[in-house]
């Protein structure tokens, strides 16, 4: 699936957001069949919905915009203000959803670090709150796969399964901020449901490494989508003719993870070429998916300035510290892109190569 953005002279790898429609979405998109979906009559949302939830297993499952619209609506449906959310100290709806989890569903983020983003019940039991009436109360614990400030990495689903048997057991449910779940589903080999069968509500993205240039999905019982359809109305959400955005997402959610492993490929490649580049850090075998995170500390320049300088040789990444970037490697950018983009970088931190 290479496009015409891949022969483009700018190397785009601040995110797999980035991607553009191919040219069978953009098909799709001209022909789909519309109609209201505030009135659940758009055929096409109604067949991605309905297909969503196929493919993961469950009752049912609701379009949305944004990622971020999902993850707050879940979270929203499954809290009432005044309780807390136990999260890893870096997950996205922590650091990069606009502190809605508290300004909208008026809920405190309860957060503790994990090695690799990897959530335990070790980690989760001692922040639960006891059951007394002068203490806020815990409404639900939510976890990130792959974790995307971590680098992309996967829960081993042992661990995942074992916090949501224990967090039943407790009587809280688990949200999955599953923006990149097939990412994990390849990774590991197994399939989205299987990996997921355990989680009261999931969310993903096709607008990331699926290639749509729009849209999420969150997914669950009946019950829960059918309130999170209301949540969704509340938040602005609720869209109308949106099946020429829906039908984008159905190729995507179809096509793109059986093409997701060369992503894999390509960050792996990317890592080992970094890992020979004097002044900077990288463990090629952390690298997982299609997330990497290096550090230049020791090349005595910032993140900013490094992504500065790779911007004029027409290479994107982002800094997400004082020495850290991020790259991120999708489909837009072919294994020739990952080494023009190798000998940008050896040029930028002054290596011969
Ligand atoms: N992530 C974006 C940025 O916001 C950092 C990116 O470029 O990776 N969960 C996770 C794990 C995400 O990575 C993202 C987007 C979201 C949720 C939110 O999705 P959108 O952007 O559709 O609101």
């Amino acid at each position: 699936m290479s496009t015409a953005a891949a022969t483009q002279a700018v190397i785009d790898l601040r995110s797999d957001t980035v991607t553009r429609p191919t040219p069978a979405m953009r098909r799709a998109m001209a022909e789909a069949e519309v109609g209201d979906d505030v009135y659940a009559e758009d055929p096409t949302v109604n067949r991605l919905q309905a297909r969503a939830a196929e493919i993961f297993g469950r009752e049912a499952s609701l379009y949305f915009p944004s990622g971020s619209m999902a993850n707050l609506t879940a979270i929203k449906t499954w809290t009432r203000p005044g309780m807390e959310v136990i999260c890893e100290a870096q997950a996205h709806i922590y650091l990069y959803e606009m502190a809605g989890v508290a300004a909208i569903a008026g809920c405190m983020p309860n957060t503790v670090p994990a090695p690799s983003g990897t959530l335990t019940w070790d980690l989760i039991e001692p922040l639960i709150r006891p059951h007394i009436y002068y203490r806020s109360q815990t409404a639900l614990i939510e976890l990130e796969n792959t974790h995307n400030m971590h680098g992309g990495t996967v829960y081993p689903p042992a661990i995942s399964d074992d916090i949501c048997e224990r967090a039943h057991a407790a009587g809280l449910p688990v949200h999955l901020d599953g923006a990149r779940i097939f990412n994990a589903s390849v990774a590991l080999g197994r399939s989205v449901a299987d990996i997921t069968r355990k989680f009261d509500s999931v969310m993903f993205c096709l607008s990331k490494g699926l290639g749509a240039p729009v849209g999420s999905m969150l997914v669950g019982s009946r019950d829960f989508i059918d309130k999170a359809r209301v949540t969704r109305k509340l938040l602005g959400g609720g869209m109308r003719q949106a099946g020429v955005l829906a039908a984008a997402g159905l190729i995507a959610l179809e096509e793109t993870p059986k093409i997701l492993h060369r992503d894999h490929e390509n960050a792996r490649h990317l890592a080992e070429g970094l890992s020979k580049i004097p002044g900077v850090s990288i463990d090629p075998k952390r690298v997982v998916t299609n997330i990497l995170i290096f550090d230049v500390a020791s090349s005595g320049r910032t993140a900013a300035d490094v992504c500065a300088a790779l911007a004029k040789h027409g290479v994107l990444g982002g800094a997400t510290g004082k020495s850290t970037i991020r790259m991120v490697t999708h489909y837009d950018v072919n294994r020739a892109a990952i080494d023009r983009a190798l000998a940008a970088i050896a040029t930028v931190l002054g290596a011969s190569s």
